[in-house]
């Protein structure tokens, strides 16, 4: 390592800053159970979103709460927050009101899911692995705020904290993206093979983040493709 990448490792571990990634056919793999540990991502501009979808890929085989993506303001803890309370049940919260979406027990495969969410009409879409399931409506007229602290492994009640680590994440995590807009249902089955996608606010090929705790980033073991 030469003097200038030395010093430059330095104030980054300093300033918390630590990475910005290609994380192709990676996965962060967050060890305990429960655990304190969790993934903060920076967003590439932080705006207020009229429009916004959230993809990812898990695998775990919890069965207790869990969350999987927690986006909290100030104002509102559950500004936007993917959720997954038991085996058949994913909850999406916008600005603290939630829908929920029944799921087939999960069977111990990885599950892609993609929510998203129109202000306009209240729309909120749920696909799980490439299929989307009937739509639901909350939070109409609603503007999820800009200012945010958006984490992986664990639930916010408290801007950046209050955790409870009953609700931690424990398992594998990969191909976490956020937009500022609806996709298209063929961007929908994109984002569930891992096919080219539109410029994101957060994504898994361009991720910055930093990892608090017991996270370790791993290539992945198989191709990630549910049933
Ligand atoms: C949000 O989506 C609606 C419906 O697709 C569209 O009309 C509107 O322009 C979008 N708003 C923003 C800020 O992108
Ligand atoms: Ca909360």
């Amino acid at each position: 390592m030469g003097q200038l990448q030395l010093w430059l490792a330095i104030l980054a571990g300093l300033s918390g800053i630590v990475a910005q990634e290609d994380l192709y056919r990676k996965v962060f793999i967050f060890r305990k159970d429960p655990s304190d540990a969790y993934v903060v991502l920076r967003p590439k501009l932080g705006q207020p979103l009229q429009n916004f979808t959230v993809c990812l890929r898990s695998y775990t085989d919890l069965t207790r709460p869990y969350s999987l993506f927690s986006y909290a303001t100030k104002a509102q803890d559950n500004e936007i927050l993917v959720l997954k309370p038991k085996p058949s049940e994913y909850r999406f919260y916008v600005g603290g009101k939630f829908v929920t979406f029944r799921v087939p027990e999960g069977h111990r495969d990885w599950e892609h899911i993609c929510t998203s969410w129109e202000s306009a009409t209240g729309i909120a879409e749920f696909w799980l692995n490439g299929k989307p399931w009937p739509r639901k409506g909350l939070q109409r007229g609603y503007t999820v705020g800009a200012e945010a602290a958006i984490l992986l492994g664990q639930e916010q009640d408290a801007f950046g904290g209050g955790f409870d680590v009953y609700n931690s994440f424990s398992g594998e995590l990969s191909d976490v993206y956020l937009w500022d807009m609806g996709l298209s249902p063929d961007k929908m089955r994109a984002a569930y093979q891992s096919l080219r996608l539109p410029p994101s606010i957060l994504g898994w090929r361009s991720l910055s983040y930093e990892v608090k705790g017991d996270v370790v980033v791993k290539p992945r073991l198989r191709e990630a493709l549910g049933p």
